[in-house]
């Protein structure tokens, strides 16, 4: 027996400073039109994807960059997506930065089923870069001073006849992401990102950027038998160059669709999502092999706490 789900990644190429949302969403909905066309019934559009990536930039008074954030979803500019993408029965996963009524500032997934409500919000956990101004830097990474990390941690909602997740971007580094994920039953993590080549802090792992994207996401998804869709904002944004590589992963770990510009692009998979129980019934059975009772005896054989003292 197979349950398929046929999804896309909606990768973007670059988003100008002055590119206003409507001409952006406009780009969202071909995106959408193109998926639709292909096949697909879930689209994962990128991190951030309404705008370009503002972190790049320094403002003296970060309430300065609240131009760049949605106080509501949808709102009067992405409404436009919502009610295509209901007209064509397409669910999505759409990243941008989140503004709430109570003052936070997160950076957010949201995850809109076939009939256009929304399931489930993400808010990003593991947020990069600095919290101050590096005038050394070619660019900044300034996530740290624009956003604070979501509270909620990591879920997993029934949608789309599946079980799916989030993560946004730095999240996929982390081997945690994916297992907390896991432990909750995973079918499919939906992925947006923005990630610079170039690293400041260690620019010998620059020709290695792409390398990183495939190890991090193809490991999460054999050891927790799942699939990723990792959507990119790619190419040269104003003047910085970021990864493009959107790619859907199946719970093998093997790539099974991969983007081949760094521009605006859908690419599609058509992915079972029975498969994740080859793997979660066999190798990676947690119940059966996991032995998290023993994790207290090895760190206090150690001699470390688990409260981090010594
Ligand atoms: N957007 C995002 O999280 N980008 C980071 C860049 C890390 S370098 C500060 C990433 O992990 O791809």
């Amino acid at each position: 027996m197979s349950r398929s789900l046929t999804v896309a990644a909606a990768q973007l190429g670059p988003v100008g400073r002055d590119e206003d949302r409507a001409s952006v969403v406009d780009r969202l909905i071909a995106l959408l039109r193109q998926a639709h066309q292909r096949g697909a019934v879930l689209v994962v559009f990128p991190e951030l994807a309404l705008t370009t990536f503002f972190p790049r930039w320094w403002m003296d008074d970060p309430a300065q960059a609240d131009v760049w954030f949605e106080t509501e979803m949808p709102g009067p500019a992405t409404k436009p997506l919502f009610d295509e993408a209901a007209r064509l029965g397409v669910g999505f996963s759409l990243g941008y930065a989140e503004l709430t009524p109570d003052g936070h500032h997160y950076n957010t997934q949201v995850l809109v089923e076939r009939d256009g409500s929304i399931v489930a919000t993400y808010r990003k956990v593991h947020i990069p870069g600095h919290a101050s101004h590096e005038p050394w830097r070619p660019f900044q990474h300034l996530e740290r001073y624009y956003f604070e990390p979501g509270p909620e941690g990591f879920g997993v909602w029934p949608a789309l006849d599946g079980q799916i997740g989030m993560m946004i971007c730095n999240d996929r580094r982390w081997p945690e992401t994916y297992r907390v994920m896991g432990l909750q039953g995973v079918e499919m993590i939906l992925c947006g990102y923005n990630t610079p080549i170039h690293y400041p802090p260690d620019p010998s792992q620059d020709p290695l950027a792409g390398f990183h994207n495939q190890l991090v996401m193809q490991a999460g998804a054999y050891q927790n038998g799942t699939w990723v869709v990792a959507s990119a904002k790619g190419g040269l944004e104003e003047g910085v160059v970021h990864l493009a590589q959107s790619c859907v992963i199946a719970p093998s770990g093997q790539v099974v669709a991969q983007a081949l510009s760094a521009g605006d692009e859908v690419v599609v998979a058509d992915c079972d999502l029975e498969w994740c129980s080859r793997y979660k019934d066999t190798l990676f059975d947690f119940d059966r092999y996991r032995r998290p009772e023993h994790y207290g005896d090895i760190t206090a054989r150690r001699g470390v706490s688990l409260e981090g003292g010594s």
